[in-house]
């Protein structure tokens, strides 16, 4: 019977056989407080995975069997150290980089920096979990991105936006109200995952929030970052552009004006008082009614540059989003594309930002959508820095109660080519940065946890927070490999633990199969955005048409249409032009097609979506039997928890599948050519 406590998530407790024999004594120098955290982790880690602790010297004594930690700068002359000599040579490490060596009687971890140490000691713990040291071992390695960020959008009164694992972990009742405890485990988690940033509060910075940046709250501000900074993060906070007026009582907080820039310059100074290793600013300005520039005839580039300025004194960077659009559209009116928004708003003012200004970029042009292209702003922008925004919180993909495992959709995108020159994958743009050009700086993504006990609701969907931190780590790195990593460390090296793995790759194909069919995304009930509602945002304001008729459906975003498509590279934008070469999963974002288009398979569109409805509820009844096939090897509450959601999901899956078909049946008039059943 496998015991999980879901808390613990793939830090278990659980006695291993070690592949190599792992000293009873650890070598390290009193070192920052993130270097001795690194060396509690280890003790700790080693006592839940082999039973006992390990002692600590402060004294290096060469030569000895034990466990040598500690920062490059300390250990370029490190004693006769399992051959670890002279490791340097070989082994070239940038920010946050690490080195591991392990022999027989004594293992070796090195860390570029402090965060490098505690990154290289949570690998070493997870690798020796895995089963993956044995014998002598070697590790060098670099976190591709810089940039590593989490993103909470937790509001004052507790609650979480698009939150789905219970109330906030830092606020409640209008204020900070946090368990240090809890916050630690927290941090641990991130930090054990490579997470360097965490932004601590929602982007729509409303009621309480807006006075985070005062002395009312900024107290407790300075105590939630103690506890993080121990374990390498630093974090940022959203703040509302509008702050000038509506807290400052200006008359104005319009960028160029003189006395709004000194009004935040003050404002900066008082904040890093309270957090002197802020790492900066978030911000979401002109978007979905949040105060911005445009109200200002300013630019982006205007309005972040003045807070760039502000905290540039202090080492701070400025993150801005690029989430804007026309939310006041008309959907009569087919020539407004949401999709072109943050393109033709941030193109023209590449190079316009200041060097600490950070855009950050949702993965495609729309809103986080279960498949969606990838933005072509990515390899397109050459002179300002920026990241990839992605969601770990399943607003569009099942709401943490049906089961959707995202490093599969993310290792698409980390695989799609930009095609704008060499190396302009997003995993290769990434690596860019290496080489000093304007390449993607790393990765930040809305979380998926809260105050329950599994920390995320569903408890596979510990899962997607795991993937998030190793793909952001390093974009190469496959969905397979998050999937049979997080398992064996949740579960074990066992059958049980394959079959999970196997359950998570196979949930992401089938959400798609039963969700909006072939990209053309939305279809979702408005608001709470789970389960389906064909026609909910059919004639709303923001722009999330697919114009179903009774014998077409889609969006032209060719250049005969709204032209989308020709803000991608010229190779891009001919094979998403074209739908013979456009990638069918996005065929309906880009173009409008009859029912009776014939697809690569020889059936119908329309058959395909019936196809692909019937067959997305039938893999989720298979996942469901999967999951019950495991129920006498798992503790009861464990496997009883994520039954009940498996059979949620279920239902959401036959709603998505017979109100699609239905919806299509009626529209068309054509059933479906195998005869199943459709309702009308
Ligand atoms: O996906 C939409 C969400 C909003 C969110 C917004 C954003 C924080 O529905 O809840 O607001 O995107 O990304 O700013």
């Amino acid at each position: 019977m496998i015991m999980l406590k879901e808390y613990d998530c793939w830090l278990q407790k659980r006695k291993i056989t070690a592949g190599i024999n792992v000293p009873d004594t650890v070598f390290a120098h009193k070192g920052g407080e993130v270097s001795d955290r690194a060396v509690k982790e280890f003790v700790c880690g080693i006592d839940r995975l082999l039973g006992f602790k390990p002692k600590v010297s402060r004294k290096i004594a060469a030569g000895k069997s034990g466990v040598f930690l500690g920062l490059v700068s300390g250990m370029k002359d490190a004693p006769e150290c399992c051959g670890a000599k002279n490791w340097d040579a070989k082994c070239s490490l940038s920010e946050n980089g690490f080195f591991i060596k392990a022999a027989e009687k004594q293992i070796f971890i090195a860390g570029k920096d402090e965060p490098g140490l505690l990154y290289g000691v949570f690998r070493f713990l997870s690798l020796l979990a895995l089963g993956l040291i044995k014998n002598v071992f070697e590790l060098c390695d670099s976190p591709v991105s810089a940039l590593r960020m989490i993103n909470h959008w937790d509001n004052f009164d507790g609650a979480v936006e698009r939150g789905y694992a219970g109330n906030s972990l830092f606020y409640k009742n209008g204020g900070f109200d946090f368990d240090r405890q809890r916050i630690e485990d927290y941090a641990r988690l991130l930090a054990s995952i490579g997470i360097n940033r965490v932004s601590i509060n929602n982007v729509n910075v409303r009621a309480n929030a807006k006075l985070l940046i005062t002395e009312k709250y900024l107290k407790d501000a300075g105590k939630l970052a103690d506890i993080f900074r121990r374990f390498g993060i630093r974090l940022l906070i959203s703040v509302n552009f509008g702050a000038p007026w509506s807290l400052g009582k200006l008359p104005t907080a319009d960028p160029l004006d003189e006395k709004a820039a000194d009004w935040w310059k003050n404002r900066v100074a008082l904040i890093y008082k309270y957090i002197p290793d802020l790492a900066g600013f978030l911000v979401k300005a002109d978007s979905e009614g949040e105060p911005g520039p445009f109200q200002y005839n300013r630019t982006h580039a205007d309005g972040a540059n003045m807070l760039a300025k502000a905290v540039k004194p202090f080492g701070g960077i400025i993150v801005w989003r690029c989430f804007v659009y026309n939310c006041v559209q008309d959907w009569r009116d087919k020539n407004v594309d949401r999709a072109r928004a943050a393109y033709d708003h941030f193109i023209q003012q590449d190079g316009a930002f200041d060097d600490n200004v950070i855009l950050q970029i949702k993965h495609g042009p729309y809103d986080f959508q279960v498949r969606e292209p990838v933005s072509p702003l990515f390899g397109a922008l050459k002179k300002t820095r920026h990241v990839m925004e992605l969601q770990i919180t399943q607003e569009y993909t099942g709401h943490q109660i049906d089961l959707c495992y995202l490093p599969w959709v993310w290792e698409d995108i980390m695989r799609y080519d930009s095609a704008h020159g060499e190396k302009s994958s997003i995993m290769e743009l990434t690596a860019k940065r290496e080489e000093g050009l304007c390449g993607i700086e790393g990765f930040s993504a809305v979380v998926n946890v809260g105050l329950d006990g599994n920390w995320t609701g569903h408890t596979l969907a510990q899962a997607n927070l795991y993937g998030y931190g190793r793909m952001a780590w390093n974009p190469a790195v496959t969905a397979k490999e998050i999937a049979r990593e997080w398992s064996a460390l949740s579960f074990g090296l066992n059958e049980t633990a394959r079959k999970i793995e196997n359950i998570l790759l196979k949930s992401y194909p089938a959400y798609e199969k039963y969700n909006a069919p072939f990209g053309v995304c939305f279809m979702v009930t408005p608001n709470t955005h789970y389960g389906p509602n064909i026609e909910g945002y059919e004639f709303s304001r923001w722009g999330t048409y697919h114009r179903a008729s009774a014998d077409a459906i889609g969006i032209d975003r060719t250049p005969s249409g709204t032209g989308y498509t020709s803000q991608y590279s010229p190779k891009n934008a001919a094979l998403f032009a074209d739908p013979s070469t456009c990638p069918e999963n996005l065929i309906l974002f880009f173009h409008r097609l009859r029912y009776d288009y014939k697809m690569k398979n020889g059936q119908t569109l329309l058959q395909n979506i019936y196809d692909t409805h019937f067959e997305g509820y039938d893999d989720v009844a298979a996942m469901l039997e999967d999951w019950k096939s495991l129920e006498n090897s798992l503790e009861s509450e464990v496997y009883n928890s994520v039954l009940s959601r498996f059979e949620r999901q279920l239902v959401n899956a036959r709603e998505w599948r017979d109100q699609i078909n239905t919806y299509f049946r009626r529209k068309t008039g054509i059933g479906d050519n195998r005869g199943r059943v459709i309702y009308d």
